[in-house]
């Protein structure tokens, strides 16, 4: 049996969380290993579907996905959580419900300039317009980890150079 843990992305809106956390699970799938991925798809139309994108929703929001995880990871699970999670203390209290070492913070690292042209879902233009309040790196923060346990430039990384890169973190790690 392998480790289990919480793989906890963290990074813009157009950053590739998402992209990454599917993508390394589909790895992690080939080798054998039980996974799941929590993201806006999954969480944000049920679990979560009461909140918004206020200051203390987002605080809800990461809380409960927080818990879920931790669940699911006491249930074997290798967990990989997709989320903006733009707050460093919302971050540090589910890091801080986790034992020592089963809290992996992965920074997906990308300017708002690059996440902005990408603008996959059209929300940064919307925002700019000002047809949505307290979008994140418009009119609302993003605090990013001071000591994650992995940068991933998705800038200037591939899909796979990423998806490699969480990989080699998790054998240095014993996980995998
Ligand atoms: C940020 C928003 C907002 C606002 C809707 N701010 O590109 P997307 O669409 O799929 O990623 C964004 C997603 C962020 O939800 P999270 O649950 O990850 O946020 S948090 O961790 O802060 O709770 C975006 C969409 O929801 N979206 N309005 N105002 N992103």
């Amino acid at each position: 049996g392998h480790k289990s843990c919480v793989l906890w992305f963290t990074g813009l809106s157009g950053a590739g969380k998402s992209t990454l956390a599917h993508a390394v699970e589909e790895r992690l799938h080939q080798l054998g290993y039980r996974t799941f991925v929590l993201d806006g798809d999954n969480v944000r139309h049920g679990l979560c579907s009461d909140l918004g994108f206020t200051e203390s929703d987002r605080k809800e929001n990461i809380r409960r996905i927080g818990e879920v995880a931790k669940l699911m990871m006491e249930a074997g699970l290798i967990v990989m959580t997709a989320f903006i999670s733009p707050f460093r203390a919302d971050r540090e209290a589910v890091r801080n419900r986790m034992p020592h070492g089963d809290f992996l913070e992965i920074y997906c690292q990308a300017s708002l300039e690059v996440c902005e042209a990408r603008d996959v879902k059209g929300l940064y233009k919307r925002a700019r317009a000002g047809e949505i309040k307290n979008y994140t790196g418009i009119d609302s923060p993003y605090e990013p980890p001071l000591k994650p346990e992995l940068i991933v430039n998705t800038e200037c990384l591939t899909l796979e150079e990423s998806v490699g890169a969480v990989l080699r973190m998790l054998q240095e790690r014993g996980v995998v």
